[in-house]
Formats: structure tokens, sequence, C-alpha cells
């Protein structure tokens, strides 16, 4: 038996002692494996779940910012759907395509949030410079790095690193998505809170993706998915510059430019403030349900645009 579940928030321990138990009750299907470690020492894992090799890919990294814990909580509730859930449509989804999931990446900067500073966001690698600890590891990846949004100051909630990759769980997510890049379609950041799907460009808000419009009616499947739920939360859409703010070295933005991944998105999940990142545990059932409809609708409007097509043969 397991103390896990989606009535409250779960520890890295327990995330990770479940992980375990997903991994041994579905060999066939799953593969877990350890990308790298943070700064800390902490293996950070991923979890590939595969009906049969070959579909087009799917990469989810969850938990990057260490407070946002709704994050993890929603992807290890759509973990447990892809595997369990007879729902003929999470079913297609589930063994049409292939899931590279990280459930929490930020691992020292999540732990960190548990046991120090409920708000603590970034990781926990000192700086040479400064006795502030720790860099934002969604301003830590090469492309644009250090543009407007990312900072230079150690101390800043928004601090970029001392270069692109230097922080070790950013250099393990990238390695493991350059490991995987042919397989790859659609690259999915798990973030809260605000109810955004948001698609590049961070650093500019003058210009945009050449399939920017295919991006938008991706977005807007979810949206509109989620929407019409009954009590559904009511998501914008646009680009991080024009929706949200500035930001520069962010992991879409990689993934797009650099991955040639072209549909890439930010999710801010639940809620609009009122809670923040400290969203009670009441409502951690009620986003995942809408994060799953969410994702069916944008997986289906992405098939629809012609997006999903396998990108390498066997
Ligand atoms: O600031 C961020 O990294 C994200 N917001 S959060 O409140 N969860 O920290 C927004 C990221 C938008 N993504 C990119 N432009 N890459
Ligand atoms: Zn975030």
């Amino acid at each position: 038996s397991t103390t896990f579940g989606w009535s409250r928030y779960n520890s890295l321990a327990e995330i990770y002692t479940w992980l375990d138990g997903i991994l041994a009750a579905y060999p066939e299907v799953t593969e877990g494996s350890i990308i790298g470690q943070s700064y800390e020492g902490r293996d950070i894992r991923a979890i590939k779940i595969s009906y049969k090799e070959g579909n087009p890919g799917v990469v989810i990294e969850s938990n990057i910012h260490g407070c946002e814990w709704i994050t993890s909580a929603t992807v290890t509730y759509f973990i447990n759907q892809l595997l369990t859930s007879e729902d003929e449509q999470v079913r297609a989804l589930a063994e049409n395509h292939d899931w590279y999931i990280v459930p929490v990446l930020n691992v020292d900067g999540f732990v960190y949030s548990h046991e120090k500073d409920r708000l603590w966001r970034k990781n926990r690698q000192p700086s040479n410079t400064s006795s502030c600890v720790g860099a934002d590891p969604n301003r830590n990846y090469d492309s644009h790095w250090m543009e407007q949004g990312g900072s230079s100051d150690p101390c800043a909630s928004n601090y970029a690193g001392a270069y692109a990759f230097s922080e070790p769980e950013i250099k393990a997510m990238s390695d493991y998505i350059i490991s995987i890049k042919d397989k790859l379609n659609i690259f999915l950041g798990f973030h809260s809170y605000s109810q955004l799907v948001l698609s590049p460009y961070g650093h500019t808000d003058l210009e945009f993706p050449d399939n920017y419009d295919d991006m938008m009616q991706v977005a807007k499947a979810y949206a509109d998915a989620v929407e019409a739920m009954p009590y559904g939360s009511v998501y914008q859409i646009g680009s991080s510059a024009t929706v949200l703010y500035f930001t520069s070295g962010g992991a879409k933005e990689w993934a797009y430019n650099e991955m040639d991944i072209e549909l890439s998105y930010t999710i801010e999940f639940r809620d609009t403030g009122r809670y923040g990142f400290m969203l009670p545990p009441a409502f951690i059932l009620p986003n995942c349900e809408e994060a799953m409809t969410g994702l069916l609708a944008m997986m289906a409007e992405s098939d629809k645009l012609g997006y999903l097509k396998p990108k390498y043969v066997l």
C-alpha cells in the first residue's frame, strides 16, 4: 500500500517511491532512467511510456521551479492515467504517442520548498560571486540566454546562472532532450500559476514563430476544452512575451529553436492568483482533470494540423 495520492501534495521521496511502483507494475511499457544529478546530488529521474516504439514523441518537463507543486502532482496523475485509464480517448492518447516525462526537474528546489521555504523557486547551486543561492533554471537554457527577462544578479529570482547550462539540472535536461531529439514532436513545460498556454517567444514581442498561427490553434483547443468543462477554468493563450513578460534562456524556446520541436509550450496551471503557488490540495484533482482534458484536445488538434507524424523511421 502507499500513501501516495492526489488529495495532498507528495514529497520527492514519495513521488520517487511511487514511480518505482509504477515501473515495477508496468515493465512492458515503461522505462525509468536517471538523466543526471542535481547540485546537491539527488537523482533527476525520467519515465518513458511507450506502447509502440516509433510513435510521435512528447516530452514533458515538470517542476523546473521548486514551489510549483501542482505541476508534479498533475504529471503523476497524467502518468497514472496513461497506464491505467480505460477511457477510449485516454487509451489512444497513451498508446499512439511515446511519452518522455521528467516529473521533478528541480529536485533540490522542490525539497527546499517542502522543508525550508514554501515559495522557493530556483535551484540550490551557490553562486561564486554572491552569498545568494540558486539560479532560475528556466533562464539557463542556451537560447537567447541573458537577453530580456534574465538577470545577471545572483540574488534575483530570475538569475540566469553564470553561463548557459551552468546549472546541473538544466544540463541534464538538455542532454536528455538532445538524446531523444529525433523522436520529439512536442515539448511541454508545466508551470504554475496563471492559467496560460504560452508559445515562444519569450525574449521578444516583436517576432513570432513561423507557425505561430498553428501553435495558437493548438493552444486554443486546450483552452476551449478546459473552459467547456463543468466549472472549467479559463486559460489565456499567446506568446510568452506578449501574454506574460519577457523571458530568455527558457526551455520551450530552446526546444523550439535548437531542437526543432515545432510545437513547444509552457502551460501555467491553476490558479489566477488567489492562492498562487500555494494552491490548496482540494484543487489538485480538478487541475489534473482539466489538464487531462486540455491535453487530449491539444493533441487532437496537433494531429489534425499534421504535427504528429513520427519523426523517424525504425
Ligand atoms: O517565469 C517563468 O519561467 C514562467 N512563469 S513562472 O511563474 N511559472 O515562473 C513563464 C515561462 C514562460 N516560458 C518561456 N518564455 N520560456
Ligand atoms: Zn514556473
